[in-house]
């Protein structure tokens, strides 16, 4: 039996998860979690960063305990959100706390891009949606700072992290191409788009794919420390069941990434307008999928009513949601004010009262409005998808956090007209353990294969549209027009 830890980063939980495997004609994934340790945003100084310490720590811990559980690990592999870094100076220590994305110092800065390059001549190269907090816009910002003066290198998370594990210093291609600075169509870094903005091309390390030998650790005997899909949505994508190649995948947690695994990127001037990314995925696929806002609307919901002491018990608040009737309000969630932390609810009341619908008043009316507004937003999104890549979708997989939420799944499968498939819940770690497994010659084959082994150990949940009486599709397309006002 060979035993791999994955170290998976959301932006709501950190985790360690040892994935175990049989070798052999049925092979399958067991999956045990060692160490889970919350995350989010630390405020100092006006600014929002990452504990990145208090994560490694996390990690340190998770990885002790999955030796004592399993003795000897056959590798560790690392994912975590995307776009966010550190920066290292000549001797190779980290200068300053990692920024959050979410902060607000890139407000602005896209366009201020655009003025040196525009934007269609940026996504023709990149294929990268416009987020404000894109690696490239992030050091657009940080110019004049003394940090990205005096830096020398520049690792994203997980990079980081590893480079602290082995004293290897690289960038794994699938959460590269969140930077904005990576060539959709070569998978090799833009260095004239780099140059053309003032980034340093020497900030940029070299470019690894996901399954190779990073280096070793020594924390825990020789244990080796392999690329994955160090992108967590990336990992996530490996680990969707899927049995045929027509399907769309929600990798749901904190975001809610909508999107389609293709083999070429999508560049046209439709699928920017759409802000549709292409970023990469294992074994060269491409994830064209969208952003959607997710749970982190509700996850932020509910601190604010815990911090104003009211009770919110998130399967209480989803049982009460239920009872709730349907498409009462909703809401475009994507839109910037929902990207910072806070008081979400009067953000949702005030973008209701802005389309001129009816506030939701209870926190169950709020939690209702906040997943048909998400239903409603994978429905537009799976749709477009299929349309600007030409492909069509007959299942919709689910995987992530959101799983748990089976009134969100259901609502999807009704909005979408399509069969929901629910599993599994940490998608992010068993296509990471996946990944290892292959890299480590455990397991062989394609992506295919790899998710076919994935597939076994699994208990999923399959939702038919309209099967609880929900909506019709002509009402979610009555509510589509709702979002945008009169
Ligand atoms: P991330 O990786 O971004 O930190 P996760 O994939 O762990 O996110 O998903 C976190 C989300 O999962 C939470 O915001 C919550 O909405 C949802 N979730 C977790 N547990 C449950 C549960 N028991 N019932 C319903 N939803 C749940
Ligand atoms: C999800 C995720 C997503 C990115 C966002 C910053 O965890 O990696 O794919 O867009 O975080």
């Amino acid at each position: 039996m060979s035993a791999f830890a994955a170290v998976d980063l959301g932006a709501s939980s950190g985790r360690v998860i040892v994935g175990t495997i049989e070798g052999g004609g049925d092979a399958h994934v067991d999956l045990h979690e060692v160490n889970r340790f919350p995350n989010g945003p630390v405020r100092v100084g006006g600014a929002l960063h990452w504990d990145v310490l208090g994560l490694y720590r996390g990690i340190l811990d998770g990885l002790r305990a999955a030796t004592r559980e399993v003795g000897a690990l056959d590798g560790v592999g690392i994912d975590s959100w995307a776009v966010d870094y550190g920066l290292l100076d000549a001797d190779g220590e980290l200068l300053g706390n990692p920024f959050h994305y979410r902060d607000a110092r890139t407000d602005g800065v896209p366009d201020k891009v655009f003025a040196t390059i525009p934007a269609p001549d940026l996504y023709a190269r990149t294929g990268l949606q416009v987020q404000p907090f894109n690696t490239v816009f992030q050091l657009v910002a940080a110019q004049g700072t003394a940090a990205l003066a005096s830096a020398r290198g520049l690792l994203l998370i997980p990079d980081l992290l590893g480079y602290w594990l082995t004293g290897v210093r690289a960038a794994e291609v699938t959460n590269a191409s969140t930077t904005g600075l990576l060539d959709a169509t070569t998978r090799e870094w833009a260095l004239d788009v780099a140059a053309a903005l003032g980034i340093s091309e020497g900030l940029l390390p070299p470019l690894r794919d996901a399954g190779e030998l990073l280096g070793h650790t020594t924390l825990l005997g020789e244990v080796p420390v392999w690329t994955v899909g160090s992108h967590d949505t990336a990992s996530a994508v490996v680990a969707v069941p899927a049995t045929g190649t027509d399907f769309a995948y929600i990798s749901c947690g904190t975001w809610s990434l909508v999107g389609l695994e293709l083999d070429r990127p999508v560049l046209t001037e439709q699928s920017r307008a759409a802000n549709f990314t292409n970023e990469a995925g294992v074994d060269g696929t491409v994830r064209y999928l969208r952003n959607v806002m997710g749970l982190w609307v509700l996850q932020e919901s509910i601190r604010t009513w815990n911090d104003a002491g009211l009770p919110a018990d998130l399967p209480d608040l989803l049982a009460a949601a239920a009872r709730v009737p349907a498409l009462t309000t909703v809401v475009d969630l994507d839109g910037p004010a929902f990207l910072p932390p806070g008081d979400m609810p009067s953000r949702i009341a005030a973008e209701a009262a802005r389309t001129g619908q009816t506030p939701p008043q209870s926190q169950a009316e709020t939690v209702r409005c906040i997943l048909d507004s998400l239903a409603l937003a994978y429905r537009r999104a799976v749709r477009q998808a299929a349309d600007l890549s030409g492909r069509s979708v007959d299942v919709v997989h689910v995987v992530g956090g959101g799983v748990r939420n089976e009134l969100l799944c259901q609502l999807t499968a009704d909005a979408t007209g399509l069969p929901v498939v629910a599993g599994p819940v940490e998608g992010a770690a068993l296509g990471n353990v996946l990944v290892q497994a292959r890299a480590a010659g455990v397991l062989s084959g394609s992506l295919a294969d790899l998710r076919a082994v994935g597939a076994r150990g699994l208990d999923l949940r399959r939702y038919e549209p309209g099967a609880t009486g929900g909506p019709s599709d002509r009402q979610w397309a009555a509510a589509e027009g709702r979002v945008d006002g009169p």
